[in-house]
């Protein structure tokens, strides 16, 4: 079979180097002349062609049209779900091979490095929309294999709303802006949405995480990903194995407060953007495990909910996760339009060796992917978008539509055909060609859901008993604010009839709030999301017990807390610091893996007690505590003076109190300290305070404070703090 010489020249080189592919695509501008897009070199770019130098510009100014034509026609439709995104390049190798279960190359050979593109994103909100809504993030990886593009397009919560694709538009809908006054953006909180959820109890699950911490990350890099579907992994005897894909960050899984993602949203948008950014530019690039949950064919009914229920999760407790891989995201991409937003994942990009299951919504979804970009990207041929390529050759008979860029040699363009051999030829299954299980299905044409899918609450109560208890009063804050902004007593008080079904403690908190009572019987209609011809009585939620009460997997709590890789720490500073101790810790910090900035009253330099100039990072103005994991501050007389005397600097330290960080002062920088409200709720004496549990460190022995310190930031949030209840700031 003769290969054309780009073929040729790809398999010579290393195939899988999607970085030298997309490199042929990208172009510098340095030390160039200016051009037309036809290449015409242009003289002049400030001024149209006129009629005189006072007179109107003519039509023939083409250099002019041309530019103003191209600009007019800049933008695209933003995706209809997940809009706001931002992603980053990477690679992926599997620790060992994974034959026994699939025949897919990249998860065969340890010592391949597959090219992977991901991008993250909210769902809700709009391309301009603030990073940190309340909301669920979506998470999905290209991953470039030797087999041709393989799309793991999951999210960062491991279940849906919806147990079919049909009511995927509604669910949109719904939780969208309103329509006739395109209010609230980026937001769940708001009528529509609730009314939908109200009498959708299949949604009950998911609305457990989406008002649980979860919803609000502290970085894209400390969040988990599911593929949320059961999927199946098929090995080269055909057997099929269930599977649920797993990420599992490195850093471990962190989030916000509730206060915190609002303010945060108002004071810089695009964090979780930056975060993901700096963090590959400074070389902490980001990684998470691949996870799998792998149920024999043979166990598909032992479980007491049904694996095709997007619904449901296989508790890590029932089914462990095995971590089979890595990937690590080690590049920004060098344009956002090109390949951020250009990027076009699909759930059907499968290789040999991984194959769907007959999840409903994982069907309808099959569907909807290359439907969307072709209004999205313009066209049948997103696929030659440079960033859309697969490493591999592609050859078809599929041709022309707009924005062709393949030059397909040659009169064939059909197949079988004789003039060209019948060629490209069908691979068979030994040569890669792909071929979908063979799954039995012996069925009647039926419109309807199988009752394996009617019981709604037992993981929505699984999920809530294991949460720790300052993570269960987030869930009560979360619905109490949501229900709270809704307008429609009715449709709160159908919630309160749902969520009853959950926790009866859970309701009641969210009921207080509300100045409403928790209903004695579900508030009807329960459930309208069901067939006009149906039986509503048919159609009523089943209320199981899971079969285990408790999953620690589904606390944050018991999350990796071993780091301060890649955290930002603020040091609170105004001259006469003491640059001795601002640079024993700063230093510590630093080769701990954190980002370390002095926060001063202005920019410039503040002049330490020693006499060295210490360079300021940001003022008050552009930095708030928001922004930072924790903050310390310390000694030097005339510095304490000025801060305590400075409102900004001890409101930052109340808000980083109130939210929960840990805190670190040098002993005689207390004076400071002394001016916020938490003053009262330090000890007298400070070698009591437990670290650990507190996150409150002050000590002049700065190599003992250090220590104390980095051990803290480690922990993350000292959420206790809130309890019994929030503190204020
Ligand atoms: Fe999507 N989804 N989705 N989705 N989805 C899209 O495709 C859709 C679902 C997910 O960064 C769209 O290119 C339907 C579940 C992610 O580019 C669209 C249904 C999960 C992304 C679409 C679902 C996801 C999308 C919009 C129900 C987690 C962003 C733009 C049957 C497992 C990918 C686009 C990116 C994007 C349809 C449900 C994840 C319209 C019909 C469940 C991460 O095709």
């Amino acid at each position: 079979m003769a290969k054309n010489k780009k073929d040729a020249a790809n398999a010579a080189e290393n195939i899988n180097d999607k970085v030298a592919k997309l490199a042929a695509h990208t172009t510098s501008d340095d030390g160039e002349l200016l051009t037309t897009n036809h290449g015409l070199r242009i003289n002049d770019d400030q001024n149209s062609l006129k009629a005189g130098d006072r007179g109107a510009t003519l039509l023939e100014d083409f250099i002019l049209r041309e530019k103003i034509t191209h600009f007019d026609h800049e933008r695209i439709p933003e995706r209809v779900v997940h809009a706001r995104g931002s992603a980053a390049h990477g690679v992926f190798k599997v620790y060992e091979s994974q034959s026994a279960i699939t025949k897919a190359h990249f998860l065969l050979d340890p010592s391949v490095e597959t090219p992977v593109f991901v991008r993250f994103s909210t769902v809700a909100g709009s391309r301009g929309s603030t990073d940190l809504a309340r909301d669920v993030r979506g998470f999905a990886v290209k991953f470039y294999t030797q087999e041709g593009n393989f799309d793991l397009v999951g999210n960062n919560m491991p279940v849906f709303f919806i147990q079919d694709a049909i009511k995927f538009p509604d669910l949109v809908h719904a939780v969208k802006p309103e329509p006739d006054n395109e209010m609230p953006q980026a937001a769940s909180a708001h009528d529509t949405f609730w009314d939908f959820i109200s009498v959708m109890p299949e949604s009950t699950h998911m609305i457990m995480w989406l008002m649980s911490d979860r919803a609000i990350p502290r970085s894209y890099r400390m969040m988990e990903g599911f593929g949320v579907h059961t999927f199946r992994l098929i090995n080269e005897a055909g057997e099929s194995t269930f599977v649920k894909f797993h990420w599992k960050p490195l850093l471990g899984v962190h989030s916000v407060a509730w206060d915190e993602a609002q303010n945060i949203s108002g004071k810089d948008p695009d964090y979780h953007r930056r975060d993901l950014w700096e963090a590959i530019e400074s070389g902490a690039f980001p990684e998470w495990e691949l996870g799998v949950q792998l149920v024999p064919e043979a166990d598909e009914f032992k479980f007491d909910f049904d694996l095709l229920d997007p619904t449901k999760i296989i508790p890590e407790e029932l089914v462990p996760v095995q971590r089979i891989g890595k990937m690590t995201l080690n590049r920004n991409p060098e344009n956002f339009f090109a390949e951020t937003e250009q990027v076009a994942f699909h759930v059907g990009h499968v290789v040999p060796g991984i194959d769907f299951t007959n999840d409903p919504l994982l069907q309808g979804r099959l569907f909807s992917y290359t439907d969307t970009q072709l209004i999205r990207l313009g066209g049948p041929n997103f696929h030659e978008i440079p960033i859309n390529r697969p490493v591999v050759p592609v050859h078809n008979n599929q041709r022309d539509g707009f924005m062709r860029q393949t030059i397909n040699r040659g009169k064939v363009s059909y197949g079988p055909n004789g003039i060209a051999n019948n060629q490209p030829a069908q691979a068979k299954a030994a040569e890669g060609g792909f071929t979908s299980y063979n799954e039995r299905i012996d069925a009647r044409k039926i419109r309807r859901r199988s009752k394996s899918f009617f019981e709604h609450f037992s993981q929505a109560r699984l999920f809530f008993n294991s949460q720790s208890d300052p993570e269960k009063n987030h869930i009560i804050d979360a619905f109490s604010f949501e229900l709270g902004k809704v307008r429609s007593v009715e449709i709160r008080q159908r919630m309160l009839g749902i969520i009853a079904q959950v926790d009866k403690n859970l309701a009641a908190g969210v009921a207080y709030n509300l100045g409403l009572h928790v209903p004695q019987e579900p508030e009807q209609p329960m459930n309208l999301s069901f067939p006009a011809d149906a039986d509503p009585a048919d159609y009523q939620p089943v209320d199981e017990e899971s079969s285990i009460m408790l999953s620690d997997a589904l606390s944050m709590l018991n999350t990796v807390k071993d780091t301060i890789k890649s955290r930002k720490i603020a040091i609170l500073a105004a001259d006469g610091v003491n640059a001795v101790s601002l640079n024993t810790v700063k230093d510590a910090l630093v080769s701990g893996g954190a980002t370390v900035e002095v926060i001063a009253p202005r920019l410039g330099v503040v002049i330490a007690e020693q006499d060295e100039k210490i360079p300021v990072d940001h003022t008050f103005l552009t930095a708030a505590s928001v922004f930072y994991d924790a903050v310390y501050v310390p000694g030097g007389t005339n510095s304490v003076a000025t801060l305590e005397a400075e409102a900004d600097a001890v409101h930052f330290l109340n808000e980083a109190f109130k939210h929960c960080k840990a805190i670190a002062a040098d002993e005689d920088a207390l004076q400071v300290l002394e001016a916020t409200y938490f003053s009262k709720k330090l000890p007298d004496d400070f070698s009591d305070v437990s670290v650990l549990t507190e996150g409150i460190v002050i000590s002049n022995d700065t190599a003992k404070l250090t220590k104390q310190f980095i051990a803290a930031i480690a922990q993350h949030r000292f959420w206790e703090r809130e309890l019994p209840r929030k503190v204020p700031a």
